[in-house]
């Protein structure tokens, strides 16, 4: 198995993992007859209830020959399975903590009561099971989990808690490819900073470094699915890849090395109004998107891999001296992520969906109030509105701390006055952008989504209906997915109240 030409750094092969890492897919002598994804997890029907049971661990892999990594996984060393929710059903989350240190799982972008969102008043203490349960009441869609612990979450996603949640919908009556680990593959893209000896900035006694925490996080080593230069073998037709930007500050400019053109069908918010052909899409940290990819042409046993062609894209998420020095190298280049391999096998006989369930559009007029946020870095401080978030329901320089009438339609202006990119990601209630700088969003952005890539200069207005279960005791959180900005306090937070 030959290394793929990262970006100059990554030259070794996929190397051996742990035991019971993720994939296993190092230098085993057969090819594995599946792509490497995470173990698809169907919980256990109980008195009507799908339950699933998850183990918060600590663990190791091998990404440096020799020197075992420090991991944390959920039922495994690294990541956790993909938990598979059904529309129309209720789901029961156990959750058992065996990390020997307090942690919370969030369920990011489902929509749900707020005592069950796994936010920072969600604590799991260790040694402890949180047991949380809820109506699955959304549409198709990817989703994910991670933790949110207040201050701890940018170490404890990087130490490797993270998962993908399948949302289906029957009724949608779009019909995609769907075998998972075949022709449906999540993709966690995750990039690492690897020392030699197998450490990074969040190992067990190392902390970031200040300009790590302002920049946020980046590092050389690409990881999908916590494997290292991934190789999965892809049947000969149409392949649904569900991408995840699962890293903590890294933003993805995803393509292929040939130029290959693909259909987007879904992001944050699940199926987008119309299918886009292109051979770009910008991910964000926190945001995903599905892709329809044919490799009905390719020649068995080709190969092709996906990269990330951040140059394009630096510009527009940089600016300035500033922002040329949070960058860095990779930000300004194009580097491969994994590597497809055309297996022998024939896909089933689809072709992508040439139309799409209309996404009925929210207008400026249904807004009752709007809100302005205000995103900006000055001096070693991230902000929003000029404040940070501090401790729970406490900011400085002023709570951010919105109350929010149940049934309530606002518009909230999102600006960016800093020299980075910031992805805005808001609890619960899914969003419509309005506009980007005044022009209406392209179709890839005008679907419903929980995470907004905000640009530096940019003003992007989202329109957000607030509805559902209310409680006056525990709040959502609105925060930048940057996660060490949100660590450092970039984030509200809002109750949806009864009016
Ligand atoms: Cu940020």
């Amino acid at each position: 198995m030959s290394g793929v030409a990262g970006a100059g750094v990554l030259v070794a092969p996929i190397l051996g993992c742990g035991s019971d890492a993720p994939g296993d897919g190092g230098v085993d002598a057969a090819p594995a007859p599946v792509f490497p994804v995470p173990p698809l997890d169907d919980g256990e029907l109980v008195g009507g209830v799908r339950v699933f049971r998850l183990r918060l661990r600590s663990g190791s892999v091998e990404w440096v020959s020799g020197f075992p990594t420090a991991t944390h996984g959920v039922n495994g060393a690294f990541l956790g399975p993909a938990l598979r929710f059904r529309r129309g059903e209720r789901v029961r989350l156990e959750v058992t903590n065996e990390l020997g240190e307090t942690t919370t799982l969030h369920w990011h972008g489902v929509q749900l009561p707020a005592a069950s969102d796994g936010g920072p008043y969600q604590t799991i203490a260790a040694a402890a099971t949180w047991v949380t349960e809820f109506d699955v009441v959304q549409p198709a869609m990817t989703a994910w989990y991670h933790p949110h612990l207040m201050e701890r979450t940018a170490r404890h996603v990087y130490m490797g808690i993270a998962g993908v949640i399948l949302i289906e919908d029957d009724a949608q009556g779009v019909v995609l490819p769907s075998t998972y680990g075949v022709d449906d593959l999540p993709l966690v893209i995750q990039d690492r900073r690897l020392a030699a000896d197998g450490t990074h900035p969040y190992s067990p006694g190392h902390v970031p470094s200040m300009h790590d925490q302002m920049a946020g996080l980046r590092g050389e080593t690409m990881l999908v699915n916590g494997i290292r230069q991934l190789r999965g073998v892809v049947p000969r037709g149409l392949v649904r890849l569900r991408m995840l930007n699962g890293s903590n500050a890294r933003a993805y400019n995803l393509g292929f090395t040939d130029g290959r053109s693909f259909v987007q069908v879904a992001g944050d918010g699940g199926l987008l109004a119309a299918p886009v052909t292109t051979t770009r899409v910008l991910l964000a940290p926190g945001e995903r998107a599905e892709l329809l990819v044919d490799f009905g042409d390719d020649p068995e046993g080709g190969a092709v891999a996906l990269a990330s062609f951040s140059g394009e894209v630096f510009a527009q998420l940089y600016t300035g001296t500033m922002g040329g020095a949070v960058a860095d190298a990779l930000d300004r280049t194009t580097f491969e992520l994994m590597t497809f391999e055309v297996g022998a096998a024939p896909a089933a006989p689809l072709s992508p969906p040439s139309t799409l369930p209309p996404v009925i559009r929210m207008t400026a007029d249904q807004a009752v109030r709007t809100r302005s946020i205000v995103l900006d870095m000055t001096g070693p401080s991230v902000t929003i509105n000029g404040a940070r978030m501090t401790s729970l329901g406490a900011s400085v320089p002023a709570a951010i701390n919105f109350q929010i009438p149940n049934g309530s339609v606002e518009r909230w202006d999102v600006s960016n006055n800093s020299f980075m990119v910031h992805p805005l990601h808001i609890h619960n209630r899914h969003f419509q952008i309005l506009d980007i700088d005044g022009q209406p969003p392209p179709v890839q952005l005008a679907g419903w989504k929980d995470t907004v890539l905000v640009a530096p200069g940019q003003v992007v207005r989202l329109m957000l209906r607030f509805e559902g279960i209310t409680d006056a005791a525990f709040p959502y959180m609105f925060h930048c997915h940057i996660l060490e900005h949100e660590d450092m306090g970039m984030m509200g937070q809002f109750y949806i109240v009864d009016p």
